[in-house]
């Protein structure tokens, strides 16, 4: 890296460190004040991790064990979507996961901290954890968003190194796909689609993540909800974290995540949030039958909740009074 680019990176990083090491503490007005002092109290020393789809299992548990050990949501949500990443079997998302319709695996990722501090990538290639590029695009630049061979470059400068992340196995299933070309995106995939996780830590913090390998044969170049604040993944440290999987394209038509929490904080229920932002998305759909949405939420008093456009969306749920579990989201439309 260039000397000049590493004072650039350095100094800029020094400067959002002060903006967003700003803690927020206000509330909207007096009422919610009060119940955002309540809700603290109620969350502290309570950590809780909610994934999306049956992978989250296995991330809540990297998440779970950072949490229990004291440390921050931020590095448990972090823990908890690497082993995901990185698990080649999962079409989804990191390695292994499906290619776009050239036969390349473009990876989207994105993480939100306490502090409103953010951090993107978008159309990563090569790399096998775009959440800690993410991540490091949030502490190490004056940044949100770095997409494609930027973000690749900025990637390598920051240590970390190239892998191949076509298998063999999603290979033989593009070939198979290049036969007839249909784009079609298929509904609730193999059941393990985009991995979102929200965690609260003992300290009443919330942090959130996204990361996907996105719609499988998509554009070359194609982007979706996944790596956009707001859309894939919101979240205000004084009301709640959600995230989404499903669809892009329709989650962001309706800024997806940060609706679910604007509604938590208008007071409802993370599931009630989650419930009001899919039946806007399929308002806006005329044709909702290939089209699956989901989001989960969790609010400042560590609730939770789910909800789907179509059944079969599911969740990994886990606190202390329940250990590490799947729950079925309640869906609008209900099988045939
Ligand atoms: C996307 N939301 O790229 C992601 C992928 C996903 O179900 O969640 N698919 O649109």
């Amino acid at each position: 890296m260039s000397k000049d680019r590493r004072d650039f990176l350095k100094l800029s990083a020094l400067g959002m460190g002060a903006v967003g090491g700003t803690v927020l503490t206000s509330c909207l007005n007096e009422t919610s004040t009060d119940t955002c002092v309540e809700d603290k109290k109620r969350a502290k020393g309570k950590p809780v991790v909610l994934s999306t789809w049956n992978h989250g299992i296995p991330a809540n548990e990297a998440a779970w064990n950072l949490l229990k050990a004291g440390k921050g949501s931020l590095d448990a949500i972090e823990a908890g979507a690497r082993v995901v990443e990185s698990d080649p079997k999962v079409r989804t998302v990191g390695k292994g996961g499906y290619p776009d319709r050239e036969g390349k695996v473009t990876l989207d990722a994105c993480i939100m901290a306490p502090d409103s501090g953010c951090g993107s990538v978008a159309f990563l290639q090569e790399i096998e954890n775009p959440i800690s590029v993410a991540r490091k695009v949030m502490e190490e630049t004056p940044h949100v968003m770095m997409v494609g061979e930027g973000a690749l470059q900025f990637a390598l400068e920051q240590g970390f190194e190239k892998t191949n992340l076509l298998t063999e196995e999603a290979k033989k299933d593009w070939q198979d796909w290049l036969r007839t070309s249909e784009y079609k995106p298929k509904i609730n995939i193999e059941n393990h689609d985009t991995i979102g996780l929200l965690a609260i830590d003992a300290e009443g913090n919330l942090s959130g993540g996204c990361t996907t390998s996105g719609a499988a044969w998509k554009l070359h170049g194609r982007v979706g909800d996944s790596p956009i604040i707001g859309a894939g993944l919101f979240l205000d440290n004084e009301v709640g974290a959600a995230c989404a999987t499903g669809l892009g394209e329709a989650v962001v038509r309706v800024a997806g995540s940060a609706m679910v929490v604007e509604m938590m904080r208008m007071g409802m229920s993370p599931s009630e949030a989650c419930k009001q932002v899919v039946q806007r998305i399929y308002d806006k759909h005329r044709d909702v039958k290939d089209l699956q949405v989901g989001f989960i939420a969790l609010d400042k008093a560590g609730n939770y909740g789910g909800y789907s456009l179509h059944p079969g969306f599911n969740y990994a749920i886990c606190n202390d009074s329940g250990g590490n579990r799947m729950e079925d989201a309640k869906s609008i439309l209900t099988k045939k």
